[in-house]
């Protein structure tokens, strides 16, 4: 409680956003525009965070709203390791800089970053502080909006994983980063590890299904159309039960967002791909889907 009292909050924040980032912003000729964007699992303060590919995607993709989907900052890992590189600075700058051009930011904190907590109704330099939310879609579905580590508790079968988790995780993503440096040297596009592996690890793949199972449930018992979550680091959008799942993923290895288009349609950015597509259209700042449309 003493330290996070002596956070600076009462400071003006303009005077951080006047500042200038480490990694300038780019000059996109025309940013893709959405009505709503979804991130989470973002692990500042951890050398899993794919700082880079986020700091890439903010400065291409702007939205009307932006919800902060929960493990922006890990809090846990900063306590054991203090790990700020000036980049993780330059994304938290980013998002301030949007609420100052007016961009309404919703920030749900989860578990890693469950010290934010604390300031649930607050705001923040423009930055809404909510446990959670329900958000209208443009054609008026009402989506829950939550971080889903509320659920871990009823997923008792799978504590262990939890446990056993963090640590072969952890283990996971370091492999990840030697995989994608090792690719960029070679000019080879990003790739995944863990989402390879997640299709081939049973226990894995049972206790997302079973996430999603319980989430879905959750939303429908709440009489909402859908539900946005986070957590598990796992970007799917699908039907269960009547219920509209969607999962916006991580910034650790996936490198996704969910966003909402101007009628509503709802998508899954998967960044490492949308970059491989930019890059390979020889005129800058192509949207994708152009790109993707003349493949
Ligand atoms: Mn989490």
């Amino acid at each position: 409680m003493a330290t996070i009292s002596r956070l600076p909050f009462d400071a003006d924040l303009s005077d951080f956003t006047d500042a200038q980032p480490s990694i300038p912003e780019k000059t996109v000729t025309k940013r893709r525009k959405y009505r709503t964007v979804w991130i989470s699992d973002v692990h500042l303060g951890t050398r899993g965070c794919n700082a880079e590919m986020l700091i890439d995607f903010l400065d291409h993709v702007d939205s009307d709203t932006m919800y902060l989907v929960g493990d922006i900052i890990d809090g846990w890992r900063l306590k054991k390791k203090f790990y700020w590189p000036p980049a993780h600075n330059d994304i938290v700058w980013r998002i301030m800089k949007r609420a100052k051009r007016n961009t309404r930011i919703v920030y749900i904190p989860g578990n890693h970053d469950e010290m934010f907590r604390q300031f649930t109704g607050m705001n923040f330099g423009g930055v809404e502080i909510r446990r959670q939310a329900i958000h209208e879609t443009a054609d008026g579905r009402r989506l829950l909006v939550l971080h889903g580590d509320e659920f871990d508790a009823v997923m008792l079968s799978h504590r262990w994983l939890a446990h056993l988790g963090d640590a072969a995780y952890t283990m996971m993503m370091a492999l990840n980063r030697w995989v994608n440096a090792y690719r960029r040297m070679m000019k080879l596009p990003y790739w995944s590890l863990s989402k390879h592996a997640k299709k081939k690890v049973k226990n894995a793949v049972e206790f997302i299904s079973d996430f999603e199972e319980i989430v879905a449930r959750e939303a429908k018992s709440r009489g909402v159309d859908g539900v946005v979550a986070g957590h598990i680091h796992t970007a799917d959008m699908r039907e269960i039960q009547g219920v509209e799942y969607f999962n916006d993923g991580d910034w650790v290895e996936g490198c996704t967002a969910l966003v909402e288009h101007f009628d509503g349609r709802m998508e899954i950015l998967h960044w490492g791909d949308e970059i491989a597509a930019r890059e390979a259209v020889p005129q800058a700042d192509v949207p994708a889907d152009n790109a993707r449309a003349a493949a």
